[in-house]
C-alpha cells in the first residue's frame, strides 16, 4: 500500500537531521498558527496562492529562493566546518554519507533554487512593464510554472524527513546515480525535484519568449528594448533549447531505475559517457542561464546611477547574443580528462576561450558607462561595482581551467570550487540583490534600508573572498572536492580561514534580514511616491509603485531607447488621458495550485514506488488542465470609473511627492550623506 515508505524512512538516530526537521516543522507551525490567527487564509488563498499576476508570481518565486538561501548556506556552513575539523587525526562531526548528502543537495538547491527562481522571479517583476505590457502572454501558464516549481522544492523539503536525499552530487552522474550503486531514494528525490520543476522552468522559457516577441508596447522595436529585457529574451531561448536535454537525459535514468533499462550503465550495451554529455549539453548552457539576467541587471543598474545611458548598447545586445549562441558548442570542457582526444580536446578548449571575448566587451562597456559620471554609490550599484571586481577574477580562472592541461591538474579539484563560486556569487547572487534591491521599491511602494544594505554588501564581498579564495590555494595544493575527510595536515589552516568567511557571509546574511524587518517597519519613512526612487529610464518607472493590476492605464507609445527617461525630458512623462477605458485583466484560478500540488504528491508517489498514489495524482493533474481549457470565463473588466479612481490616488501621492520635492531631489540626485540619508535641502 506504501511502496517502500515505512516509519523506517525517518532518520530517528540522527540529532542533527531530527532537529533540523524539528525547526522546519516549528516554523511551519508559526506560519500556519500566524495566518490562523490573524485571519489571513483567505486573503493569502485569493490574493496570492491564485493569483496569475506577474507582479505576485515574481514575489513568490523570490520568498521561494531566500528561504532556499538560507538551507543552501546551511548546508555550506556545516560543509565547512565539517572540513575545518576533519583532518588528520580527527574525525569531524559528519558521516561521509550525511557529506555526501549535503554537498548534493546544497548545489542542487543553489542552482535550481535558489539562482533560477531569483532569475524567473526578477524577470516576472521587471520585464512585463519594460516592454510596456500589462502582463504576461499566459498568465495562467506562469502561475503553473510556479507552483511546479514549488512542488520541486518542496519535495527537496521533505527528503530531510522522510529517507534521503540523492549522494551523486549535483551533477548525478552516471553510473553511481544508477539502481545498482544508489538504491535507496536519495537520487530518486533528486530527479523528479528536478524534473518537475525543470517542467515549469520550459514553460517560463516558452511564456516569455512570446511575451517579449509578442506584447511590447506600440514604437518599441526589437533594438529599443531595455538591456534586461534583452538579457531575458535571450536566457528564455537556452531555457527553451537547453532544459529540454535535462528533461531527457532524467527521464532515461529515470527508466533505467525504475524498469531497468540500460542507457547509462556500464554493463549491457550502456553508456555512462552518454549521461555526462547529456547533462552537459543543458548544464553548460544552464551557467549562462543564470548569469545573462544578472549582466541584464547590471546593465541597467549602472546606466541608472550614473545618470547616462548605458555606453554601446548595440554591442552589449550583440554580446549576449554571442554568449549564448556559443554556450551550446563547449560542454566538453566539463570532461576534459575522460577520454576523449587531444584534438577534440582542442576544439573546445578554444571555443570556450572564445566566449571570454563578449563577456570582456561587457565589463568594458560596464566601465566606459561609468568613466567620468557621477556614480550614486546606492546599493544596487555597490552590489555591480562588486561583481566587475570580483567577477572579473572567477572569469579569468575559468579560462585557466580551459586550457586541457591545466584541467588535467584542477578537475575536481579544490580549485574548480572556487572558480564556480568566484562567478556565481559575484555574478548570479549578487546580480539578483542588485535587483532586489533596485527593484523592491516597485514591487512594495518602498525602498530597502541602505545603512543595513551598505553592511549586507560588506559582509557578503569579504565574507565571499575570505571564504573562497583560500580554496584556489587548496586546489593547487592537490585537494580534490567533495572531501568528507582527509589526511594533508597543510589543508587545515586553509580550511579554517574559509569556514571565517561563511561566517562573514552570513553576517551579510543577517543583515539582509535585519534590512527586511527594519525596511518594513519604517516604510513610511521609505516611502516611493512617485513610482521613480531612482530617476529610472525604462517604462517600469513610469507606473505606480506597487504597480496597479494593469501596470499601465493606458499603454505607452515608444519613441527610442530608455523610453521613460525621453518621456521625462520632452516632458510627456506623468500626463493624465483625456479619458480610461475599460480594462481586461486574467481572472484568478485555482487550477495552478490544483497542478502543483498533484505533481508534488505524483512525484512522492514515484518516489516511494506507491504506485497508486502516482497515478492517482497523475488524474487530477489532467483533470485540473482539462477543467481549465474547458473555462471560458477567464477574464474580469476593471471599469473606467474604478482606473480613474486608482489614477486619481495615484496622482494625489505624486502631487505630496512635489510638496516634498528638495528631499526627493537630493536624494534621486545623489546628494546623500554616508548613511544614505539626504541632505538636508537649502
Ligand atoms: C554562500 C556561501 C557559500 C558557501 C560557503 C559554499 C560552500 C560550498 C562548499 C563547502 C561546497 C563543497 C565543496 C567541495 O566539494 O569540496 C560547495 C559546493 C557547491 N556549491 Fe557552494 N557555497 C556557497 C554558495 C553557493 C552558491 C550561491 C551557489 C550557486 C548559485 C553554490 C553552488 C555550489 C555547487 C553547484 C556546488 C557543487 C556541489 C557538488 O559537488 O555536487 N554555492 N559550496
Ligand atoms: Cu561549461
Amino acid at each position: 500500500m506504501l511502496g517502500r515508505l515505512s516509519l523506517q524512512a525517518i532518520p530517528y538516530d540522527n540529532v542533527i537531521i531530527m532537529s533540523a526537521v524539528a525547526l522546519m516543522a516549528i516554523t511551519g507551525a508559526v506560519v500556519v498558527g500566524a495566518t490562523t490567527y490573524y485571519g489571513q487564509w483567505g486573503y493569502l488563498y485569493r490574493e496570492w496562492l491564485t493569483s496569475v499576476d506577474h507582479t505576485k508570481i515574481g514575489i513568490m518565486y523570490i520568498i521561494l529562493a531566500f528561504v532556499f538561501l538560507l538551507r543552501g548556506f546551511v548546508d555550506a556552513a556545516m560543509m565547512r566546518a565539517q572540513q575545518a575539523t576533519a583532518g588528520p587525526g580527527q574525525s569531524g562531526y559528519l558521516s561521509s554519507e550525511h557529506f555526501a548528502e549535503l554537498f548534493t543537495g546544497h548545489g542542487t538547491m543553489m542552482i535550481l533554487f535558489v539562482a533560477m527562481p531569483l532569475i524567473i522571479g526578477m524577470i516576472n517583476l521587471a520585464v512585463p512593464p519594460q516592454i510596456g505590457a500589462r502582463d504576461v502572454a499566459f498568465p495562467f501558464l506562469n502561475s503553473v510554472s510556479l507552483w511546479l516549481t514549488y512542488a520541486g522544492g518542496m519535495l527537496i523539503m521533505v527528503s530531510m524527513a522522510l529517507g534521503q536525499f540523492g549522494t551523486a552530487g549535483w551533477t548525478g552522474y552516471t553510473p553511481f546515480s544508477e539502481q545498482a550503486f544508489t538504491p535507496s531514494t536519495g537520487v530518486d528525490y533528486w530527479i523528479w525535484a528536478i524534473q518537475i520543476s525543470g517542467i515549469g522552468t520550459t514553460l517560463t522559457g516558452v511564456n516569455f519568449l512570446v511575451t517579449i516577441l509578442r506584447e511590447r508596447a506600440p514604437g518599441m522595436t526589437l533594438m529599443r528594448m531595455p538591456i534586461f529585457t534583452w538579457s531575458a529574451l535571450i536566457t528564455m531561448v537556452l531555457v527553451v533549447l537547453a532544459f529540454p536535454a535535462l528533461t531527457v537525459a532524467l527521464g532515461m535514468l529515470s527508466l533505467d531505475r525504475f524498469f531497468d533499462f540500460h542507457f547509462f550503465t556500464g554493463d549491457m550495451g550502456g553508456n555512462q559517457m552518454m549521461y555526462i554529455n547529456m547533462f552537459w549539453i543543458w548544464g553548460h548552457p544552464e551557467v549562462y542561464i543564470v548569469i545573462l539576467p544578472a549582466f541584464g541587471v547590471f546593465s541597467e543598474v549602472t546606466a541608472t546611477f550614473c545618470n547616462k545611458r548605458l555606453f554601446g548598447y548595440k554591442t552589449m545586445v550583440y554580446a549576449l547574443a554571442v554568449i549564448a549562441f556559443m554556450s551550446f558548442g563547449v560542454w566538453v570542457h566539463h570532461f576534459f580528462t575522460m577520454g576523449q582526444d587531444a584534438l577534440r580536446n582542442s576544439i573546445f578548449a578554444i571555443a570556450t576561450m572564445i566566449i571570454g571575448i563578449p563577456t570582456g566587451v561587457k565589463i568594458y562597456n560596464w566601465m566606459a558607462t561609468m568613466f567620468r559620471a557621477r556614480i550614486e554609490f546606492k546599493q544596487p550599484m555597490l552590489w555591480t561595482l562588486g561583481f566587475i571586481l570580483l567577477f572579473t577574477i572567477g572569469g579569468m580562472t575559468g579560462v585557466m581551467l580551459a586550457i586541457p592541461g591545466i584541467d588535467y591538474k584542477a578537475h575536481n579539484s579544490e580549485f574548480l570550487v572556487a572558480h564556480f563560486h568566484n562567478v556565481l556569487i559575484p555574478g548570479t547572487i549578487f546580480g539578483m540583490f542588485a535587483g532586489y534591491t533596485y527593484w523592491f521599491p516597485k514591487a512594495f511602494g518602498f525602498r530597502l534600508d541602505e545603512k543595513w544594505g551598505r553592511h549586507a554588501f560588506w559582509g557578503w564581498s569579504i565574507g565571499f573572498t575570505v571564504a573562497f579564495m583560500p580554496l584556489y590555494v587548496l586546489g593547487a595544493m592537490g585537494m580534490p572536492r567533495r572531501m568528507a575527510s582527509y589526511s594533508n595536515p597543510e589543508w587545515t589552516p586553509l580550511l579554517w580561514v574559509a569556514a571565517l568567511g561563511a561566517v562573514i557571509v552570513m553576517y551579510g546574511i543577517v543583515c539582509q534580514i535585519i534590512q527586511l524587518i527594519s525596511s518594513i517597519r519604517n516604510r513610511h519613512r521609505l516611502a516611493d511616491l512617485t513610482g521613480d526612487p531612482w530617476g529610472g529610464r525604462t517604462l517600469e518607472w513610469a507606473m505606480s509603485s506597487p504597480p496597479a493590476e494593469y501596470n499601465f492605464p493606458v499603454i505607452p507609445r515608444v519613441h527610442g531607447i530608455d523610453a521613460f527617461m525621453d518621456m521625462k525630458e520632452n516632458g510627456t512623462a506623468y500626463q493624465r488621458p483625456a479619458e480610461y477605458g475599460d480594462i481586461h485583466m486574467p481572472q484568478n484560478t485555482a487550477a495552478g495550485l490544483i497542478l502543483g500540488i498533484a505533481a508534488f504528491v505524483f512525484g512522492f508517489g514515484l518516489i516511494w514506488y506507491i504506485w497508486w498514489l502516482a497515478i492517482l495524482a497523475g488524474l487530477v493533474m489532467m483533470g485540473a488542465v482539462i477543467w481549465r481549457s474547458c473555462t471560458d470565463d477567464v477574464e474580469f473588466t476593471i471599469p473606467a470609473d474604478e482606473v480613474k479612481h486608482i489614477e486619481d490616488e495615484r496622482f494625489r501621492k505624486i502631487a505630496l511627492a512635489s510638496q516634498q520635492t528638495d528631499v526627493i531631489d537630493s536624494e534621486s540626485r545623489g546628494r546623500v550623506n554616508i548613511d544614505g540619508e539626504p541632505l538636508s535641502p537649502g
